[in-house]
């Protein structure tokens, strides 16, 4: 019987489940050690987070601390059907849980994750900051016909995931639509699949991001209703997300480095966000460092049993 320690939270609604605990360090890094990671223990990491122990819409995130000498801890974020590049609002989570069990000494908290580093700062009464990876937009308006809903134009963007984001969606980004709103994003994903529209070096765009201005609180720049790779939505405005947006606002000129954007969740949670200017990569894309700002809160730590004979069970290791 396998023993993992754990701590839960939820940033703005969604849930982040750190491991902290009896899941093996890759060797090479989490940099490069992610098939490592999956083929070792993946069927561990799903075991921890779907039925019976969690569920779909729980995310993952196993968590090493830094090695004797190093600064930077590692963290590899998963969900429902696999390993995530980077996570939002997990990272928030996990500060405010180091922070709940009195491991992040001064606050700042370096971070190593598949896709780069990060850094996070516990900002006290469940806040965390984070400077997240640089960010990017790949593709403007790229037009799909999407079944019963007509014709979408949506950006591709790089925030630690890749995102296709659809400003003005056809659909009224309320919470009572989640159920619509589901269907038509996963019919976007499929239309991006059929179109073989990608991210770069082929990589699939596994999260749908729909972004509205209307009917905003003060106060508020933007909604979104964010779909996740294993069809589960965001209850927060989506780290990762959000990080997309201001790349393409930036990419738009219609934000300002240093300029605050203040992003609702379809739950109405919000992370207050800001980016300063990384240059441009070899393909002459303008490059962004967001950082965001969010809330967090513990809610429950233990540990779970997992028996070793549950292997066979788990698919996607
Ligand atoms: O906050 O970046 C994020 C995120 C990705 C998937 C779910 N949340």
């Amino acid at each position: 019987m396998r023993r993992l320690r754990f701590i839960d939270s939820h940033t703005g609604g969604e849930p982040t489940r750190v491991l902290l605990g009896g899941v093996e360090r890759p060797a090479q890094g989490v940099e490069s050690g992610a098939a490592e990671l999956r083929r070792r223990s993946g069927w561990l990491l799903e075991a921890a987070i779907v039925e019976p122990r969690g569920s779909d819409i729980l995310v993952g995130a196993v968590y090493w601390p830094p090695a004797p000498g190093q600064a930077a801890g590692e963290v590899v974020f998963f969900n429902n059907v696999g390993l995530l590049g980077m996570c939002g609002h997990g990272t928030i989570g996990l500060v405010a849980s180091l922070a709940f069990l009195g491991e992040l000494g001064s606050g700042e908290c370096r971070l190593r994750t598949p896709v780069g580093p990060v850094r996070a700062q516990w900002l006290g009464d469940g806040r965390v900051g984070i400077d997240n990876v640089v960010a990017y937009r790949e593709h403007k308006d790229v037009a799909l016909e999407v079944p019963g809903h007509g014709r979408v134009v949506g950006d591709v963007a790089w925030g630690g995931n890749w995102f296709y984001l659809v400003e003005q969606p056809p659909l009224a980004l309320e919470l009572a639509n989640r159920e619509a709103l589901s269907e038509l994003a996963w019919a976007i994903r499929g239309q991006l699949q059929a179109r073989g529209i990608r991210g770069r070096d082929g990589a699939e765009i596994d999260h749908i991001e729909l972004c509205s201005a209307a009917g905003l609180p003060s106060g508020m720049d933007s909604r979104n209703f964010v779909l996740c790779p294993g069809k589960a939505y965001d209850r927060s405005p989506c780290g990762t997300g959000t990080s997309a947006k201001l790349a393409c606002l930036a990419a738009d000129g219609k934000l300002q480095p240093g300029s605050i954007w203040r992003q609702q969740g379809i739950t109405g949670s919000v992370f207050e966000a800001s980016y300063q200017p990384a240059g441009h990569d070899a393909h002459g894309r303008l490059c962004i460092r967001p950082s965001l700002v969010g809330r967090a809160q513990v809610t429950a730590v233990g540990e779970l049993l997992v028996d070793d004979s549950e292997r066979a069970a788990h698919s996607w290791a």
